[in-house]
């Protein structure tokens, strides 16, 4: 097993039909990761001693996903200085807006980069991640480039037809 570069953390299992978005593309480039589930308002004292251990061991990068009064992203950005990506995930009640706001609202100096709700957040914090790592990584920067280019390719390639 590689060692975990990335660890993606989740408020509740619930969310993990979301969070496999972000696992399947961090599987998909090859990056190690670690896949916890972790609650900032059920187990503050097990995020802040996974947190604080997550940088000695390695990890580059951590990625929260939380719904509601979604505080997980924040406070794990409280116990690291390793860039941390937050996950916003929709709710019944809400849709998923507080998650957003909760997520993204934090004060100056100890931030998250938030994503969108749904899919297409859980997607692109995988995608950001890889970004940072490719900063230091020349295979994943070259996969990247890869997948963008298939990406416009397809964009290029689609018919309207009416
Ligand atoms: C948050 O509360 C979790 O991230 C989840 O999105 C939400 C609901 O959790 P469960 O009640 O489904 O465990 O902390």
């Amino acid at each position: 097993m590689k060692k975990p570069r990335v660890v993606v953390l989740m408020g509740s299992i619930s969310d993990l039909p979301i969070v496999t978005e972000t696992l399947k593309i961090l599987k998909e480039f090859s990056v190690g990761f670690e896949a916890k589930v972790l609650s900032a308002h059920r187990t503050p004292e097990a995020v802040a001693h996974y947190v604080a251990g997550s940088k000695p061991r390695g990890v580059k990068v951590v990625i929260a996903a939380a719904g509601g009064a979604a505080a997980l992203a924040g406070v794990v950005a409280s116990h690291t200085t390793l860039p941390v990506i937050g996950i916003p995930i929709e709710t019944k009640s809400l849709k998923g807006l507080d998650s957003l706001l909760s997520t993204v609202q934090m004060p100056a100096g100890v931030p998250v980069a938030t994503m969108a709700i749904g899919k297409a957040g859980a997607k692109n914090a995988a995608f950001c991640a890889l970004s940072i790592l490719s900063l230091e990584d020349k295979k994943i920067a070259a996969k990247l480039q890869g997948y963008r280019k298939k990406q416009s390719a397809k964009i290029k390639k689609t018919k309207v037809k009416f």
